[in-house]
């Protein structure tokens, strides 16, 4: 197949599946182009059959706001009629989705009849997409795409009870390539982090609200009260000034590390005992699955498409959200017990497994295929 995939190119876990998949799919013999306004973060290097479409948009000086939507718009029909492409894929609803739905139109005034998927990610239902103003196009043009992806039951079921949809919504999971994400050994980065053996916990987002981040550090506030240990701060984010202050009440600015946006976060990983993710509201959790195909358990809370995910009492503990008490609790009898602390690691990876890769790339080529179908009828 000849596919077109849209996404943000930036750091944020939509763009990160969207590449990972164009990349999967592209080392399946199908060709991939990305259409994206930067080079997306995980397009780093020359693969086969993959190709980039920049999307420029004109500064003119009337434009208090560039009208990036008309540039990706134009931009899109131009590669769909000129790269022949069989597919468009597009991920997170907010404009993606809306733009296909235009880009589709002006391609019908011309002969061209191009099928649209559009995945759904989560904060583009639950935190943006239903914000008054995005809902009705956020609505519009999911029942206006030719078929609709979720990445999890849960975001199924919040973008149904939201919205009036009049379509069906196919689930595909997240996804992990676990030759990259695996534990490797890493002692001499271990000692380096921890010299005295202390217990290495981590966090990685974009370290927005959502990710309810001074949770992390009251956790590991409490935790460290009992068992020595580092905490690794990965990504960087709106709430950054905010944490640093709140180390610094908290006392405890020598054992945590901000260690800022990393490209190689599986050697993290690989040091790190517990993974921390106590999100307001997540619906999937592909920081999580990235820590347990690294063979960590997670300690979450219990929103959105977590469970799905994290198995309470085998791969990592489940909480209420902004019940760090309970969280705190959970990581001080994993740390303490040598043998269950393993057991939820290998636990955890068999979980991982699941979530292949291998596993998820078929499932969107049949979705792919389904839907074009159902247009040839
Ligand atoms: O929350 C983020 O880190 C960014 C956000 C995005 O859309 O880029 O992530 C969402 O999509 C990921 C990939 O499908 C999911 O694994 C995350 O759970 C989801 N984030 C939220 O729902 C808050």
């Amino acid at each position: 197949m000849n596919i077109g995939i849209v996404c943000y190119p930036t750091y944020g876990g939509s763009g990160v599946v969207a590449t990972e998949l164009g990349k999967g799919l592209a080392s399946r013999g199908h060709k991939v182009h990305f259409i994206t306004y930067r080079q997306p973060t995980r397009l780093n290097s020359f693969q086969q059959n993959v190709y980039y479409h920049e999307v420029g948009v004109k500064d003119y000086p009337l434009f208090e706001y560039a009208p990036y939507d008309t540039a990706l718009t134009s931009k899109l029909v131009d590669v769909i009629k000129h790269e022949r492409l069989d597919i468009l894929h597009v991920h997170y609803a907010i404009p993606h989705a809306a733009v296909a739905f235009m880009a589709k139109q002006i391609l019908r005034t011309q002969g061209i009849e191009i099928p649209v998927v559009t995945t759904l990610h989560g904060t583009d239902i639950t935190l943006v997409g239903s914000h008054p103003a995005f809902a009705p196009v956020v609505e519009f043009s999911i029942n206006n795409s030719d078929g609709t992806t979720a990445v999890s039951h849960s975001l199924k079921k919040d973008t149904l009870d939201f919205f009036k949809i009049n379509k069906e919504i196919e689930v595909i999971h997240n996804f992990i390539d676990l030759s990259r994400f695996k534990k490797t050994n890493k002692d001499h980065f271990k000692k380096a982090i921890a010299p005295d053996g202390e217990k290495i916990l981590s966090h990685v987002s974009n370290f927005r609200k959502v990710k309810r981040v001074q949770d992390v550090l009251q956790i590991f506030y409490k935790v460290r009260q009992q068992i020595p240990a580092k905490l690794l701060m990965i990504g960087d984010g709106p709430e950054r000034q905010s944490l640093e202050a709140l180390c610094r009440e908290l006392n405890i600015c020598g054992d945590v590390r901000f260690l800022g946006k990393q490209d190689a976060i599986e050697e993290l990983l690989a040091v790190s005992d517990l993974f921390i993710m106590p999100s307001e509201s997540e619906s999937f959790g592909l920081a999580a699955l990235e820590a347990m195909a690294c063979e960590v358990p997670v300690i979450s809370s219990n929103t959105g498409g977590i469970p799905e995910l994290n198995i309470h009492g085998e791969t990592g503990y489940l909480s209420n959200v902004g019940d760090v008490d309970a969280m705190a609790e959970f990581s001080i009898n994993l740390l303490k017990d040598e043998a269950l602390h393993q057991k939820f690691r290998d636990q955890a990876f068999a979980q991982a497994e699941k979530f292949d890769i291998q596993n998820i790339l078929p499932k969107y080529e049949a979705y792919y295929q389904s839907v074009m179908k159902s247009m040839l009828v």
